[in-house]
């Protein structure tokens, strides 16, 4: 008998086509976001899991799912998973990163210069018939070229900003967990710096870490009085990382230029003081939003299920240590 796959929400057709290929497949293309309730029922008697980065799967969860072998994500960030839950089932988990790098580093360098020279802001005015006259002071902005750009997570997705950054003369700072060693630092051209120092050096300050409870407000209102007063903050990495509310107050009082966010703490229900600010630039969490990367990001979590449901071993797979769980060894 074929195992069972659960698909939590509306995918391409050709991803249906390639599970179909291997396993019975329960989708959901109507997209009505499931419950925990709903999750847990459907799951009972599935063996695998695509699941997207709105849907929560913890312990809970999968309580009653004896069957479920693989979770697999349709994203790279897998902070709606409690990994360590599912491994102690045994339950594989795999995300798709590599497939979304350039087109997150291509949006996130759109952001930049979206908020440096402040096009949504000028787009909002000419689209309400206010644009009255051309004169030397208008709509001034900050460049982009030249200015100090600081990233906090120097990852795949950083590192492809920052080959972007140079090609506009942009001078690089990172901070990282773990600093890389002095010969990919040149490659890069990035200097290392502590947090709180690239937070006082840099014109652009960008989020690309991962989400855990350790980054929780990792920006608040201390770390925001630390930049300097003409710099761009930008977040495509996960809401919760900057506390909004604490941002909010310091793009009203101007204690800093602007910010450019894709991500917002309790998505899609943002702060609604978002919407009244001039300085901010917002889009729905679509950095990875391109139609190619869409689609490779739902074939590579359906290659991931494939292989974790015949027997291989999942391309990305997130915690290994279950393989060894499963073989006895
Ligand atoms: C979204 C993302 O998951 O990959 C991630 O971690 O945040 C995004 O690419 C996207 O909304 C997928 O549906």
């Amino acid at each position: 008998m074929k195992p069972r796959v659960l698909v939590c929400r509306e995918v391409f057709d050709e991803t249906l086509a390639i599970l179909a290929e291997h396993f019975h497949v329960e989708s959901n293309q109507g997209d009505q976001p499931f419950t925990a309730t709903d999750l847990r029922q459907r799951l009972a008697d599935k063996d695998g899991v695509l699941a997207s980065t709105t849907d929560r799967i913890d312990g809970d969860v999968v309580a009653g799912a004896t069957r479920l072998k693989v979770v697999a994500n349709v994203g790279v960030g897998y902070n709606n998973l409690d990994v360590a839950a599912l491994s102690a089932r045994g339950i594989m988990v795999t995300n798709t990163p590599g497939v979304l790098t350039e087109s997150v580093a291509d949006h996130t360098m759109g952001l930049v210069i979206a908020a440096c020279r402040r096009m949504g802001e000028a787009e909002r005015l000419l689209r309400a018939g206010q644009w009255q006259r051309v004169y030397l002071k208008f709509m001034l902005g900050a460049d982009v070229h030249g200015a100090t750009l600081g990233i906090v997570g120097f990852g795949r997705i950083g590192q492809a900003v920052a080959r972007r950054a140079s090609g506009f003369g942009m001078k690089l700072l990172y901070s990282n967990r773990r600093r890389l060693p002095p010969a990919e630092e040149a490659l890069h051209g990035a200097a290392y710096r502590g947090l709180h120092d690239l937070l006082r050096e840099s014109d652009v300050v960008m989020l690309l870490v991962p989400y855990s409870a350790e980054v929780h407000y990792m920006i608040g209102a201390a770390e925001l009085s630390l930049m300097k007063p003409t710099a761009v903050l930008v977040n495509v990495a996960r809401g919760g990382i900057v506390d909004d509310a604490a941002l909010i107050a310091a793009l009203k009082a101007r204690r800093i230029r602007a910010a450019a966010l894709d991500v917002f703490e309790n998505e899609p229900a943002l702060n609604p003081d978002f919407l009244a600010l001039d300085n901010a630039v917002l889009t729905p969490h679509i950095a990875s939003a391109s139609e190619p990367t869409r689609r490779a990001m739902a074939d590579t979590a359906a290659r991931n299920c494939i292989a974790a449901l015949t027997g291989s071993t999942p391309p990305h797979l997130l915690n290994p240590e279950v393989l060894a769980q499963r073989t006895g060894a």
